[in-house]
């Protein structure tokens, strides 16, 4: 089976994000004055929500609230995710977000071997250029033949669906694709897509379930693009 397109996740995967999206969550509840503060550990919990709209408005569901008070809240949430991603754009744009291990050298070797790039992730399209284009330089946006995230799809992972905007837009078949991740929602995001996944668990996701990986790694740093295909040969889904 000719391998045709590797496909990304971002946060967690391209770079480990999580940490800089919890610190600008928190900037913009304190510039709303909202009393709100998310530490690592319910941070860890609140991830389970893929989406940072859906993550503040289940958040506020969990509030003890008058009715009132919580409709009023849940109206907000586009505003205050707006200023949060004004301020990890921030933070991306100054370098604060490295890429992980390995994951440049992998891009260049796939690219170099003729094979194409892909993100399919829940992050908004902003956060992802910011990211791509203070890794990568000017090139990090042409490297991608097809970027799907965020709004695109009504139903983010743990369902398919953004995997399946990636698979159209590259006009392939998952079989000839395979996916990158670093949490239980996106791999079986994924998985449900049809894709083989290799996953690169990270603090906020270690612990997780990946049996349905089809290999699992701490990081990227010793794959080589040209191993992949034998590696993740079983782990059809
Ligand atoms: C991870 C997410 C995102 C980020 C926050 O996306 O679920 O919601 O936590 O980014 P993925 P936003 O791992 O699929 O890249 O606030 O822009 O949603
Ligand atoms: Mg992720």
């Amino acid at each position: 089976m000719t391998l045709e397109a590797l496909i990304f996740d971002v946060d967690g995967t391209l770079a480990d994000t999580e940490e800089a999206h919890r610190v600008a969550f928190n900037l913009a509840f304190e510039r709303y004055r909202l009393g709100w503060v998310w530490q690592p550990d319910e941070y860890r919990e609140l991830l389970h929500i893929t989406g940072g709209k859906e993550r503040m408005s289940m958040y506020i569901e969990t509030l003890a609230l008058p009715d009132a008070e919580r409709r009023r809240l849940k109206s907000m949430v586009p505003d205050i995710h707006a200023e949060k991603t004004r301020f990890y754009g921030a933070f991306v744009a100054d370098g604060a977000v490295p890429l992980r291990d390995g994951v440049a050298r992998l891009l260049d070797e796939a690219l170099a071997a003729g094979c194409k790039l892909a993100i399919a992730s829940t992050t908004t399209a902003v956060n992802i250029d910011a990211l791509l284009q203070s890794t990568f330089g000017t090139r990090g946006l042409d490297m991608f033949s097809a970027i799907a995230c965020g709004d695109r799809v009504r139903a983010k992972k743990p369902a398919p669906d953004i995997y399946r905007l990636a698979l159209r837009a590259l006009e392939l078949l998952p079989e000839h694709a395979i996916a990158f991740e670093d949490s239980p929602n996106g791999l079986r995001a994924a998985h449900a897509a049809g894709l083989r996944t290799v996953v690169t668990p990270n603090f906020w996701t270690e612990g997780g379930d990946f049996s349905v990986a089809s290999l699992l790694l701490p990081s990227l740093a010793e794959l080589r693009f040209d191993e992949i295909e034998r590696l993740t040969a079983n782990g059809t889904p």
